[in-house]
């Protein structure tokens, strides 16, 4: 069954599915979905995504929409199906796993997001950013980013010793901190923290991401 994928490349959220999807080598179509036409706040898509955001997923019969859900449908399938685990083996390994997914969600997503709407997305459309606003959620996320290097200290992974979802979920926003919003210094610093991005970001699946975006 080929999944049928509606998003923008350029977009992270969309990113994270493409690229939980080449790594576990599931067959997709893109059906792009260009964020600037409005075309997602249409009544046919809002059947698919009701908040007019991408992506959403189509697989058969079976839709599905937020890109977190979809990574970790698509990681318990791949399992069910003998393919690649990318969840964790053990109730513990995965619990940590989800664990990290939470803080990237909670504690990371949240401030990278602020920062890239402020320096990147309002001017873009012809408006100020605050930078006021910038500078606080910086030194906030100084503070989240020491988590990260403490725990990358002690495991290659976040979840462990191996690559899962809770890096996946990371890679597309990490980007946009380090290119789009110039900060790459808060990342380069922390030499654990440098080295694992340099490892998941070396990663096929996430190069194949890349190249769909050029
Ligand atoms: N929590 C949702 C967020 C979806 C989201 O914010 N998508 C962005 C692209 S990354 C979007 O569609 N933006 C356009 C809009 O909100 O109108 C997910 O992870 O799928």
């Amino acid at each position: 069954m080929v999944v049928k994928v509606y998003g923008a490349t350029y977009a992270a959220c969309p990113q994270r599915v493409l690229t939980c999807l080449f790594e576990l080598g599931f067959q997709f179509e893109l059906v792009p979905i260009d964020l600037q036409s409005a075309e997602q706040k249409k009544p046919q898509f809002l059947l698919r995504q009701p908040f007019g955001q991408v992506p959403a997923i189509e697989d058969g019969d079976f839709k599905l929409f937020e890109s977190r859900a979809i990574i970790r449908y698509y990681a318990a399938k791949s399992i069910s199906q003998g393919g690649t685990n990318i969840l964790g083996d053990t109730l513990e390994e995965r619990a940590l796993v989800e664990q990290w997914v939470e803080v990237e969600v909670n504690n990371y997503n949240p401030l990278i997001y602020t920062m890239v709407l402020q320096l990147v997305i309002l001017p873009q459309q012809g408006q100020v950013g605050d930078m006021e606003l910038v500078r606080d959620c910086k030194g906030k996320l100084e503070k989240v980013l020491d988590v990260y290097e403490d725990r990358l200290s002690k495991s290659k992974y976040l979840g462990g010793e191996r690559f899962t979802i809770a890096d996946m979920t990371h890679l597309p926003n990490t980007r946009f901190l380090m290119e789009e919003g110039g900060m790459e210094d808060l990342i380069k610093r922390r030499k654990n923290l440098h080295n694992w991005w340099i490892d998941i970001s070396s990663r096929p699946s996430w190069q194949k991401v890349m190249d769909l975006r050029n």
